[in-house]
């Protein structure tokens, strides 16, 4: 078999730059904080990091309403300190990626403005989707798309003499007009960008809603009942249109002028069919497939989750993602509390990272799972995500899962910043969650990562591409890599549950009677 590209068996780190550290005391956390705490990030053993926005944006969502993309903005620092970053990260063996947002730009991106700025019909508004409304005097939107936040996906703007006008697409927040694609301008400018900062010395990218960008041209109604939005069902017709592989194959024209590039797509499609199409060996490097991020803590959701994963790569002779959490989700030790409360849900988070981490592929953890951070229910006059502002507040928004990290100390910001007013408040219960509290602590999550890491990386068990599965009590699953004799076992059931002989290499939790403990998993190589 070929070698394998670094990226295939990579630990990636996903940095919500926000919300990570602080290095100019502003209360916000930016590219200097992120230099300041490489240190920290090869102890954990992390391969590559996965950055979230940092070019120029009026932050309407945070960084993916980007106006210029090659630029970074001043909030996170600037070119200098992007190539700083870049420098000192691959003097560590570190690669850095950066996350793309080709389906929409801000509405302050120069293109939009001169859009809004040009007559119906101009080639300026050819950049972007606008249509005339429906209804005797254009006042009803041109179709019947929500936005995936809320509130029709269309704004009607106001034409130069003043009166009401054309209306615009926005599959997001309005502040995100969605680009037209048709327009040979849009890649033209993508590529600028791909090139900007492969040149730069970026060794890869995240692709936002890489399963997004193109749009039926006869933007049809679609089902808006409630079912077919929640589990966003291939043939919803705002997503994952044919004509998206065109542009991911022209994305990987560029790339393959830099071998040692990469791209991971964000893809929300549903079945394995639709998902390996992006990953053909001329389209996206990788793609996130959430099915772990959507499985409940059960053995065989989870067994599924897995066994559908590989399934869906091999179609294609892709490599496999695996993740628990990202900066849209709540995160894994609230989701696994359901019902169990928030001690059990570290528990099994602890358990999923050991399953995680066994696994062949890639994996990604987002910042702060290492530290086991709940998610953060916080008063609604501090919440900021626009996803809470376009619900009518019925939806408490991603905020939760973006608290700025816990570094030293006993009292908030802990270390993340200088100043005590970070952009959201970090609570003082997170006193027992520092990283630097918990590097002292063998018992720790994050002494659990490193460990578990760390093995990953230097212990032959964990070898091969497949995954052969063990029969295992009910409640409970066993696997090991194909190459390699290490066996991860895990209990999702309520009572301990006895293992095979062997040598013990890694517990999440203390055995009880030399067993298995409810809600745990252990790496063991049988006798
Ligand atoms: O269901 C969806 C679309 O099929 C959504 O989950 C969507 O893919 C997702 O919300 C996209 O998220 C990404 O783009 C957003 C940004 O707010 C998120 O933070 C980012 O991860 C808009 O750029």
């Amino acid at each position: 078999a070929a070698p394998l590209k670094w990226w295939q068996d990579a630990i990636f780190y996903q940095i919500y730059p926000r919300s990570f550290a602080d290095g100019n005391g502003d209360g916000v956390g930016d590219l200097r904080g992120v230099a300041e705490k490489l240190g920290y990030l090869e102890l954990l053993g992390i391969d590559a990091l996965w950055l979230s926005p940092v070019m120029r944006s009026p932050m309407a969502d945070h960084g993916y309403d980007v106006s210029d993309p090659r630029d970074i903005d001043p909030l996170f620092g600037s070119l200098a300190a992007m190539d700083a970053l870049l420098v000192a990260a691959h003097e560590r063996g570190m690669k850095v990626t950066m996350d793309l947002v080709p389906n929409h730009t801000s509405d302050q991106h120069p293109w939009f403005v001169e859009a809004l700025n040009s007559a119906p019909g101009s080639p300026e508004r050819a950049r972007y989707i606008f249509r005339d409304g429906r209804g005797d005097h254009g006042e009803l939107p041109p179709n019947n798309w929500p936005s995936v936040f809320g509130g029709p996906a269309w704004h009607r703007v106001t034409e130069a003499d003043g009166s009401p006008g054309q209306w615009y697409l926005h599959l997001f927040a309005p502040e995100q007009p969605d680009l037209n694609w048709e327009n040979p301008e849009v890649f033209e400018d993508l590529e600028k960008t791909l090139r900007f900062w492969l040149d730069r010395g970026v060794d890869g990218f995240r692709i936002d809603v890489a399963h997004g960008m193109v749009k039926p041209s006869d933007l049809p109604d679609m089902d808006v009942s409630e079912v077919q939005l929640l589990v966003n069902r291939d043939g919803d017709p705002r997503f994952n249109n044919p004509g998206v592989h065109a542009i991911h194959r022209r994305i990987r024209t560029v790339m393959d002028e830099y071998p040692e590039a990469m791209t991971v797509g964000e893809l929300w499609v549903e079945s394995n069919d639709a998902f390996a199409e992006y990953l053909r060996p001329d389209e996206l490097h990788l793609g996130f497939n959430f099915r772990l991020v959507k499985t409940a803590f059960d053995a065989v959701e989870i067994r599924e989750a897995i066994e559908e994963s590989i399934n869906a790569v091999d179609l294609v002779g892709g490599t496999p993602t695996w993740t628990l959490s990202n900066h849209d989700v709540e995160r894994e030790v609230t989701r696994y509390a359901d019902g169990v409360g928030p001690g059990a849900g570290l528990e099994r988070a602890k358990a999923m990272i050991l399953v995680e981490l066994a696994l062949p592929g890639t994996s990604f953890v987002y910042n702060g799972a290492e530290l086991g951070l709940p998610n953060v229910d916080l008063p609604d006059e501090v919440l900021q995500d626009p996803t809470w502002e376009r619900s009518g507040h019925t939806e408490r928004g991603r905020d939760g899962c973006r608290v700025p990290l816990p570094w030293e100390g006993n009292r908030p910001p802990f270390g993340f910043s200088t100043n005590p007013r970070t952009w959201l408040p970090i609570p003082p219960e997170w006193a027992d969650r520092t990283a630097e509290g918990q590097l002292e602590n063998v018992h720790s999550t994050l002494s659990l990562y490193r460990e578990a890491i760390e093995m990953r990386k230097t212990r032959p068990e964990f070898s091969g591409r497949g995954v052969e599965w063990y029969g295992a009590p009910e409640g409970c699953l066993a696997f090991r890599r194909s190459e390699g004799h290490a066996v991860c076992a895990l209990n999702t059931t309520d009572t301990p549950v006895g293992f095979p002989p062997g040598e013990l290499l890694l517990c999440s939790a203390p055995l009880q009677d030399g067993k298995l403990a409810p809600n745990a998993a252990a790496w063991l190589i049988p006798d």
